[in-house]
């Protein structure tokens, strides 16, 4: 067993600002636990990439033997992707970013309020299931989305948060108003836990 689904940092109904407890039961339980079992399945047979962590698999996806490179692109992005997500949000989320994150928002995009704009606009872009992303790009901010579970990491860029717009994510409350569960997500977002992975990635 070389991946492991860790632990929600806080209980199932704490997010309630902004995703009901059964989403995140779902969402946690049996959606990122897939996502771990497949990618510990494609890599039974490949002990020396059972040592790497997440983030190397996805930045040497091009090294990744081709029969199981998509798996790993879809599972370990899978892995990679909702592990963030937990951790960049927080019952006592919301509020506004602090600190060099800060300064470096408004620099970038003027405002936090354009930042939330841009966020929702990549959301509502991404057609089908994909993430819209705040990533570190040559040490430049960057607002983008992926599809499927496609890793911001293979494009060589650093994830500092990305919110799930697959249906799963928010289906049950919001059913097809997408739009609606990015603007609710600002609620739980853990500006603390972001800014200090920016501050550690600029540095
Ligand atoms: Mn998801």
């Amino acid at each position: 067993m070389a991946f492991e689904l860790p632990s929600l940092p806080y209980p199932a109904d704490s997010l309630e600002k902004a995703i009901d407890k059964l989403t995140m039961e779902i969402h946690h339980g049996r959606h990122h636990k897939a996502y771990v079992d497949n990618l510990n399945a494609a890599l039974a047979d490949q002990p020396a990439l059972q040592t790497k962590t997440i983030e190397q698999l996805l930045r040497e996806i091009q090294t990744i033997p081709e029969a199981i490179r998509q798996k790993v692109i879809n599972n370990g992005g899978g892995h990679a992707n909702h592990t963030l997500f937990w951790a960049t949000m927080s019952p006592n989320g919301g509020g506004e970013p602090t600190g060099a994150l800060a300064e470096a928002i408004n620099s970038t995009f003027g405002d936090f309020a354009t930042l939330k704009t841009k966020i929702k606009e990549a959301a509502l872009a991404r057609f089908g299931s994909g993430w819209s992303w705040l990533v570190l790009s040559n040490g430049k901010l960057e607002i983008t989305h992926t599809g499927n579970q496609d890793s911001p990491i293979m494009q060589g860029k650093t994830p500092l948060f990305g919110v799930d717009v697959w249906e799963h994510a928010y289906y049950l409350r919001y059913q097809n108003k997408r739009a609606d569960y990015v603007e609710a997500w600002w609620n739980v977002v853990n500006w603390k836990e972001i800014g200090t992975s920016f501050d550690k990635a600029k540095n």
